[in-house]
């Protein structure tokens, strides 16, 4: 197959026509409806300004995975728009709209490698050659790994950058190469998605287009006015028919206010409310047995434990009255097509998993799947797992299976500060990531990054909370700079994205940083020097059926494709669960426990008197996603001011008046911010925002200084909601 592409020159004198209204008129929705293919590829040639127009996707750790254009003038870009896609549908969220000028060209940005001249967290650096800092990397590498081996570097990456190229292609078999610790990367989706393969053994159920379908949807522990932005218009049209929207969240979420109902239980009671609705459910006779007979096992265990669930058991867990638990299992029980919605946000609670595993069961015992629109809509990265070419992005067969241990993410201040490790971490790696704000137990974090022994190297785009601490930055290039290839979590769509301008400054794609790394140590392995473009294309290289007419060209004419999916998508419908029965597992003995049950975090009483407030730390900054975009000015000043939200009756107890700056604290840090006396929260919970950079805000610390690094019940996910803590007036 060919992958030849056509590059046409624009006429100098079309070129000084084109405005803003043309471009869009251009790439607006009639011109997309007649033909997206033939929209020429416009690049550089002799006659001066060239415009250009470029395909990419949103890079970030977002379900929603736009696709957008760029258009560029002379190599600088003049017009960043969404593409017109049905799932993208014309419209970035807010915190991307204006990306080109917050990150690509921000004066903040780090164009230059820069070792460190200051103490460890001062930020004080001098710009270096690439040249010097590769090299002086490299010897000091070489040196942990002759003294200590390879597993005293520790590689550290997460969401920064979902391209698959830049996220993992290179740098896995860089690490792998030089027998790096391997890094469980566990901080989003890993417990959500172990509870949900226990049940169903597949994660992608309901497709998020065919929830217009449903007639009754709960959005259980998830926020799609914020944090999901293109699904929402497609549950607004569930509901414009006629469906019941239901948020089930302890905080009054932005979604709550848009909901039919807000159900409000204490949070991490997830798995006693849904073995309650399954009580009922039961009680009620509202199951559909033929269902449960053909496709499900373990109905006789579920009812014998569903016993201890009774409404008046649920609401003392949950807080919640029984006649909402009797009449939400009712209204789901009698409601068809009937969707369960869930993501991310109900898994980091030490009961998590066990919470998704619980309610993926209730469509199954209601038969809910037979209908179009009715089941469990969680992720869709499964249908990329099948369908694209993974051999590109796997590690080669001689690095395949790597035996050096495995360090989880959410414990990075333990391990770093760890005197037992054996080796201990003598060299951290970080990219794609910004711990020292996103990762719980902020001060132990930081504690570990002040090591002078440490030798800690960060790629970035600014000198975050993390970079501040590393004795090595590199500069990386933002995603309209490189060559990637984009699946979903969240969406059906693949795109490519390919750059449209020029790296800036020094800048480099995470890729090349570990080609340049592994040449400078001198390996000769093929795999390590993979260019990013032949990553892509090979990718792309499937016979897979749904990813049929989807090319490398259809692609970098497009940006995004749908894969082809049959038209109605009923995973469920008959069965076909990817349990290892082939049904729905209500009861499974090789997991302990053999049920999902309610097991809180058991506190002493003198604990709960000390710091009796459950703190959520949440995503509900609009312009920030996790830490990213939380150092840039106009960003921080459209967010406002961060409040905690407290209970009328929590402040009144304390004597804190609306306003008043509030210490928040607990055995492992302290957080000042102001308060707002709300409902938003229930007695007892107090609610702050995450992905504030510690720097920048008033005491040196954010909302992670307070959370812990336990881990959930399953996936080794991070319970980050699981922090108590006390709060007076500053
Ligand atoms: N308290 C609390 N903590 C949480 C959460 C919470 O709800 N509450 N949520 C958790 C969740 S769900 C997640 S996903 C994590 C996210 O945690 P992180 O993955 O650390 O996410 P970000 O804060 O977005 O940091 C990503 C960094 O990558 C950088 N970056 C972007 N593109 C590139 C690139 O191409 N190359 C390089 N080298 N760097 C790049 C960005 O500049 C940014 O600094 O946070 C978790 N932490
Ligand atoms: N604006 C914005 N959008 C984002 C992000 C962002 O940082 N900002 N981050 C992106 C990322 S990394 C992810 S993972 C997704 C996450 O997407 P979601 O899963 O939709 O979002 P979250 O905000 O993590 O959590 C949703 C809700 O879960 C609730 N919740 C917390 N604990 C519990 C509980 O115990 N039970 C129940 N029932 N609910 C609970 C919270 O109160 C919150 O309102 O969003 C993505 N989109
Ligand atoms: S952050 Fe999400 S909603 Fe915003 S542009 Fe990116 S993919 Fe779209
Ligand atoms: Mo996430």
């Amino acid at each position: 197959m060919s992958h030849e592409i056509k590059e046409t020159c624009l006429p100098a004198g079309r070129n000084k026509g084109i405005d803003r209204r043309d471009f869009l008129e251009i790439t607006g929705k009639t011109a997309v409806a007649i033909s997206l293919a033939s929209l020429p590829i416009l690049t550089s040639c002799n006659e001066t300004p060239t415009i250009k127009t470029t395909h990419g996707a949103c890079y970030h750790d977002c379900p929603d995975r736009c696709s957008w254009q760029v258009k560029t003038e002379d190599g600088k870009v003049i017009g960043f728009e969404a593409s017109q896609n049905p799932y993208t549908a014309g419209k970035l969220c807010d915190k991307m709209v204006n990306f080109p000028n917050d990150v690509t060209y921000h004066s903040d940005r780090v164009l230059t490698p820069l070792k460190r001249t200051g103490l460890k967290g001062k930020g004080e650096f001098e710009k270096i050659s690439w040249e010097q800092a590769i090299s002086e990397v490299t010897s000091r590498l070489r040196s942990i790994i002759e003294e200590k081996g390879g597993e005293a570097i520790l590689p550290y990456s997460f969401g920064g950058n979902q391209g698959k190229v830049q996220s993992r292609a290179i740098s896995s078999r860089f690490f792998a190469h030089i027998g790096a610790s391997q890094l469980e990367r566990t901080i989003c989706g890993n417990a959500a998605v172990a509870g949900v393969l226990a049940t169903n053994g597949q994660t992608t159920g309901v497709l998020p287009e065919d929830c217009v379908h449903s007639k009754f949807i709960i959005l259980w522990g998830t926020n799609p006015v914020l944090s999901n932005q293109h699904l929402w218009p497609f549950i607004q049209k569930a509901k414009d028919n006629g469906a019941k929207i239901v948020v089930v969240d302890p905080f009054k979420s932005l979604t709550s206010e848009k909901a039919d109902w807000h159900i409000q239980p204490y949070p991490g009671s997830d798995t006693a409310l849904a073995l309650g609705l399954m009580h009922v459910i039961l009680k009620e006779n509202l199951h559909d047995q033929e269902f449960i007979d053909l496709y499900t096992v373990g109905i006789e265990e579920l009812k014998a434990h569903v016993q201890n669930y009774d409404p008046a058991s649920v609401a003392q867990i949950t807080g919640l009255d029984e006649e909402t638990i009797t009449s939400l299992a009712k209204s789901y029980g009698q409601s068809s097509p009937s969707l369960i919605r869930v993501l991310i946000g109900m898994e980091h609670q030490v009961n998590g998993a066990s919470a998704f595993r619980a309610v993926a069961m209730l469509p199954a015992l209601t038969g809910a799947w037979r209908d179009f629109g009715g089941g469990l809509m969680h992720m869709t990265y499964e249908l990329f797992g099948a369908s694209l070419n993974w051999e590109s992005l796997s590690l080669p067969p001689e690095l395949a299976n790597p035996k050096t241990r495995s360090i989880n993410m959410i414990e990075l201040g333990k391990v770093l500060n760890s005197k037992d490790l054996n080796p201990g971490i003598d060299a951290l790696i970080v990219f794609n990531s910004n711990p020292a704000v996103t990762t719980p137990n902020q001060n132990l974090i930081l504690q570990g990054l002040e090591r002078e022994d440490l030798l800690t190297i960060v790629s970035e785009h600014f000198i975050t909370d993390t970079a501040r601490y590393a004795d090595y930055i590199f500069p990386a290039t933002s995603v309209l700079e490189n060559w990637d290839i984009l699946d979903s979590w969240g969406s059906t769509y693949i795109n490519i994205n390919e750059p449209a301008i020029e790296p800036l400054g020094e800048s480099k794609p995470n890729s090349e940083l570990f080609r340049l790394l592994a040449r400078e140590m001198g390996f000769t392995e093929s795999y390590l020097y993979e260019s990013d473009i032949d990553i892509v294309k090979k990718t792309l290289r499937s016979d897979h059926e749904y990813l049929k007419g989807i090319t490398f060209e259809s692609l970098r004419q497009s940006g995004g494709q749908r894969l082809n999916l049959p038209d109605r998508w009923m995973p469920h419908a008959e069965g076909n669960f990817k349990t290892k029965t082939g049904k729905c597992h209500f009861y499974d003995a090789d997991i302990e426990p053999a049920l999902p049950t309610y097991l809180p975090r058991e506190y002493s009483k003198a604990e709960m008197e000390e710091y009796p407030l459950h703190l959520l730390t949440l995503k509900t900054p609009k312009y920030l996603l996790n830490s990213s975009h939380a150092n840039i000015e106009h960003i921080l000043k459209k967010e406002g001011q961060p409040y905690l939200e407290v209970h009328p009756d929590d402040a009144a107890h304390r004597n804190i008046a609306d306003g008043d700056e509030l210490k928040i604290y607990n055995q492992r840090g302290e957080v000042f911010m102001a308060a707002r006396i709300s409902r938003k929260v229930t007695q007892g919970v107090v609610c702050m925002p995450h992905g504030y950079w510690p720097s920048l805000m008033k005491g040196g610390s954010s909302a992670n200084a307070l959370t812990d690094h336990l881990l959930t019940d399953m996936g080794r996910g991070g319970a980050i909601q699981e922090a108590k803590v006390e709060i007076i007036k500053a």
